[in-house]
């Protein structure tokens, strides 16, 4: 009989930045799939830490953050010698290859970038360039691995839009060089609105910590931040136009325990959003028990986390060099 051999599996690319400590909208909305998707795919991931200075960052908090977010991806479950796990900057070809990007993007396409929109406003004194070039910078991490697939939320669907233009720019001045990725819709996580203002996503650099949990907080404190959470007045459980907080709330809970809208309103009929609040907190708090036991295990293993990285960072760089000298050698650079 013939031997057969199994496709190879397709390459997925999925970065976080250690701009704070990861909220459960990052948790919820993208970190719980990455096992499912490091078992499925070949996956590669990565502690975004040139996307997060495009916000000033404290120094010594910032290297606290980067190692945090590199426990966490241990925490929830990625396995280094199954995925490749590393640290953006410890791979110096995303820089390289970004610079390179910038010289093949219009500045009429950032201009129309609606994050640099949203996000030099809230950053009015500090609108750097890195900030417009953001997009060019993850595309130059897609592309390094050469991904076929990349998970996106709503808010990042235009910068794997222009990720591909770019890769489709570049195949057609020279030759194909670069694998365009695709969006992979997977099994969809719910994005989580800030507790204090739901109508804006919670973000881990929200200045006001009521507005977020983050993976790390004890449980007395996700009870008093859910407790505190805005609603409505009119104190019934059930998902609504106009009941924004409620609504919020109510995808929390049927994240944390796979149960539909209208389980939900069948089991809090009659009740107060007290006793829903309660339950919402209990579901999160367990929700998060395992993974804040795992993580404080690894980040208080300093000797393993820099070992991981520095793993990581050499099979980052193997894929990522080969895909960069592909380009130098194309654009006519004389190589060493
Ligand atoms: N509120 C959210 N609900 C669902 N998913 C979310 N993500 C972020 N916030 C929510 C998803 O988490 C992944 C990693 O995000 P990121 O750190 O790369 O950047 P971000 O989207 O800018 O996250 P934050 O928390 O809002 O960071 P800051 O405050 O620094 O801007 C992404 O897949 C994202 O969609």
């Amino acid at each position: 009989m013939e031997a057969t051999t199994a496709a190879p599996k397709k390459r997925i690319l999925s970065c976080i930045q250690p701009s704070g400590i990861p909220t459960l909208g990052n948790y919820l909305g993208a970190l719980k799939n990455w096992k499912t998707l490091a078992d499925e795919f070949d996956g590669a991931f990565a502690v975004a830490d040139l996307h997060a200075i495009t916000v000033r960052q404290e120094p010594a908090q910032f290297r606290k953050q980067i190692n945090d977010v590199l426990a966490l991806l241990l925490a929830i479950g990625l396995d280094p010698d199954q995925s490749i796990l590393f640290i953006q900057s410890q791979v110096p070809a995303h820089s390289q290859l970004a610079w390179i990007l910038n010289c093949y993007t219009q500045f009429g396409e950032m201009s129309r970038m609606t994050q640099f929109k949203d996000k030099s406003q809230s950053h009015a004194d500090n609108v750097n360039v890195g900030l417009f070039a953001y997009p060019v910078l993850m595309a130059a991490d897609i592309l390094l691995y050469q991904a076929d697939l990349v998970p996106v939320g709503a808010d990042q669907k235009q910068h794997l839009e222009i990720a591909r233009d770019i890769a489709q720019r570049f195949n057609t001045l020279y030759s194909p060089t670069f694998t365009v990725p695709e969006p992979y819709i997977g099994k969809q996580g719910a994005r989580v609105m800030s507790l204090q203002d739901p109508l804006k996503k919670m973000s881990k650099s929200d200045p006001n910590p009521k507005s977020y949990i983050s993976v790390f907080d004890a449980p007395d404190v996700i009870s008093k931040k859910i407790k505190s959470a805005v609603t409505d007045s009119e104190g019934s459980v059930r998902f609504a136009d106009g009941k924004e907080g409620i609504n919020n709330l109510m995808a929390i809970y049927a994240c944390c325990t796979g149960l539909t809208n209208e389980q939900i309103e069948a089991d809090f009929a009659g009740k107060g959003y007290g006793d829903f609040k309660a339950a919402v907190a209990e579901a999160v708090i367990e929700e998060l028990r395992p993974i804040r036991e795992r993580y404080e295990r690894y980040s208080n293993d300093k000797a393993y986390l820099k070992e991981v990285a520095a793993q990581g960072a050499e099979r980052a760089s193997r894929v990522a060099n080969r895909t960069l000298q592909k380009v130098m050698k194309k654009i006519g650079f004389v190589l060493p």
